[in-house]
């Protein structure tokens, strides 16, 4: 499959095309509508979420059931225009972005850069996701991390703001408050799992078959991931080969009874669940950064206004949705796993 859309994200909204689908699933819309209700819901969003109201209108599905190509519009509620601004914010597309582009209207290319955009992926990858259900994958995410306030177990609770373990909650809202009223931002970071995938999807050659590249790539396209882990991830460097060796049995073929590689080795899934955790960078537009203008070159402060405190819970829902587009995918192109979405 293959999706291709477009939009800004205070315009008339966004649409596109999910290509290549497999045929006869069955697709329900309210599920959709579901993931994009999660998508933009969550702690630490600014009051804009509260306009937008997020129904997509699917055409080319047969009487509910996928038959090829699907095209997707969601329309944004009317806004109005916003102001122009020349000073950019560091850490945002701004500057790279005008490089880019030619052009120093900010507005127009923080409107097409906006986070807004991953409408279009958590739409494309529902559909994916609800295909995957009926194979047996199942795809959840959790956060692990605002801000100081860090997980160290997982009891299995999930609350719904912030879709973090119930006993962690209390402080990060605490320390979104207290970001959000020194018009201050908060990143963190989130873990996706991905269970009932099969052993044997993707390649270790060459490099742009590892199933691993191909995640990491999907991961990193979201707006504010600037870090992806597979399983042990980072803490490896600090382990010895001894330690970090994964703990196998037979079962009727290999079983990994320890997970430290998140569910990949050689580029190649291996039948252990996909187990991966994303850093979520602050959001940029915040208050008290310096800056230069780019018509002046003069120093001063960062452009400003209300924005969002906390993306983390979101970018979970926009993970969740991108691994499924990423899998279905290669399960469409597998010699064995592709009878699995034979209809
Ligand atoms: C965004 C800024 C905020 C977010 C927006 C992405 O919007 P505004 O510019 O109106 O304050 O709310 O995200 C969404 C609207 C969304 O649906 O995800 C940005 O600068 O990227």
């Amino acid at each position: 499959m293959k999706v291709v859309f477009d939009g800004t994200s205070h315009g008339e909204g966004y649409s596109g095309t999910v290509c290549d689908l497999p045929e006869g699933f069955y697709i329900d819309v309210e599920g959709i509508n579901e993931e994009l209700r999660l998508r933009k819901c969550g702690y630490g969003r600014s009051n804009r979420q509260n306009t937008e109201e997020d129904k997509v209108i699917l055409s080319g599905l047969k009487n509910g059931f996928t038959a090829g190509d699907v095209t997707f519009c969601l329309p944004n509620r009317k806004h109005s225009a916003k102001p122009p601004f020349t000073a950019i914010r560091p850490n945002h597309a701004d500057w790279a972005a005008s490089v880019r582009h030619g052009t120093v209207d900010l507005r127009a290319l923080s409107e097409r850069a906006s986070a807004r955009n991953s409408v279009g992926y958590v739409i494309a990858g529902a559909i994916a996701r609800q295909i995957l259900g009926q194979t047996g994958i199942e795809i959840f995410s959790r956060t692990v991390q605002v801000g100081d306030v860090v997980a160290t177990s997982d009891n299995g609770l999930c609350e719904k703001e912030l879709r973090a373990d119930g006993s962690l909650t209390e402080e990060m809202k605490k320390r979104i408050e207290s970001a959000r009223l020194k018009g201050d931002s908060l990143g963190g970071k989130v873990r996706v799992v991905a269970t009932g995938v099969p052993a044997g999807i993707g390649d270790f050659f060459p490099y742009s078959e590892r199933i691993d590249g191909k995640i990491a790539g999907a991961m990193m396209s979201i707006p504010s991931v600037k870090a992806v882990e597979f399983g042990k991830g980072t803490e490896f460097a600090g382990m010895s080969g001894s330690e970090s060796a994964e703990k196998v049995c037979w079962d009727n073929g290999v079983k990994y009874l320890t997970n430290n590689c998140g569910g990949v080795t050689g580029g190649i899934t291996d039948g252990a669940d996909l187990d991966i955790t994303l850093t979520v960078k602050p959001v940029p537009t915040v208050k008290g950064v310096l800056s230069v203008d780019l018509i002046t070159g003069q120093q001063v402060m960062q452009m400003y206004e209300r924005a969002d405190t906390c993306v983390v819970p979101n970018v979970g829902i926009i993970a969740e949705n991108m691994l499924a587009t990423v899998l279905l995918g290669e399960i469409q192109r597998h010699p064995k796993y592709c009878k699995l979405i034979e209809r």
